[in-house]
């Protein structure tokens, strides 16, 4: 384990280099708006400005280079992934953040890991992520924007569930093979809403759980 650390402007830094410009401009975006959701939420603001900023740390790579980095550490690889390796940047993103970026916090590298996919009972910080990665201020293609935009900030738990419902329905229009992990995690999030057991939200937008 190293005792090293970067700041978020190193990482920014490094990112640059590697990415396009609209790939950074888009990078910056899921930083930004996961630290607007952090703080409406009530998550370590920190912690999702990092998350949000790594995200797509390992988007450059090739397939044969995200293959490689998965097989070496022993990482599930599913047969979307075969099929579609690109996938597979999410979960060497968070290879990539702790190798070179030197994260050690769990909860950030688990919200890179599953920012694609998703997956059921996610944490306040990877719903942060996953969200912010859709709507961030430089997406212009997946329809329905302004609405997740704004359903974003009073029930997270619901702007995943359209999400992840946009995105299946997008990949059986393109005939893409679809991950059983986004299937699996729109079943839940689906369930869920159904059960109204989602994080309660008063008609002001305020958590219930809130004391003041
Ligand atoms: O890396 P980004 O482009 O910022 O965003 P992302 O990591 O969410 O990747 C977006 C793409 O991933 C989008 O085109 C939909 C696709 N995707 C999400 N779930 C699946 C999927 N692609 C396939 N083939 N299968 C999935 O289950
Ligand atoms: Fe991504
Ligand atoms: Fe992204």
């Amino acid at each position: 384990m190293s005792d090293e650390t970067m700041t978020i402007v190193e990482i920014q830094n490094q990112l640059r280099k590697k990415q396009s410009e609209r790939r950074f401009v888009h990078t910056l975006g899921v930083q930004y708006t996961s630290a607007c959701l952090a703080m409406r939420y009530g998550a370590d603001v920190k912690k999702a400005e990092l998350a949000g900023l790594l995200h797509d740390c390992a988007k450059h790579m090739t397939a044969d280079k995200l293959l490689k980095v998965c097989r070496k550490h022993m990482v599930e690889i599913t047969p979307a992934e075969e099929k579609s390796p690109l996938l597979l940047h999410a979960k060497a993103g968070a290879i990539l953040a702790a190798e070179k970026y030197y994260i050690t916090d769990e909860e950030i590298l688990s919200a890179i890991r599953c920012h694609t996919t998703g997956k059921p009972e996610m944490t306040l910080l990877e719903k942060i992520v996953f969200t912010a990665d859709y709507i961030e201020p430089s997406r212009n293609q997946a329809p329905n924007l302004d609405k997740l935009r704004r359903s974003s900030f009073k029930n997270i738990d619901e702007t995943v569930y359209l999400i992840l419902k946009q995105t299946l329905s997008f990949l059986k229009k393109k005939k893409q093979p679809i991950d059983e992990h986004t299937e699996i995690t729109f079943n839940y999030y689906r369930d869920l809403l159904k059960e109204d057991r989602h994080e309660p939200v008063k008609a002001d937008g305020k958590d219930c759980s809130e004391s003041s």
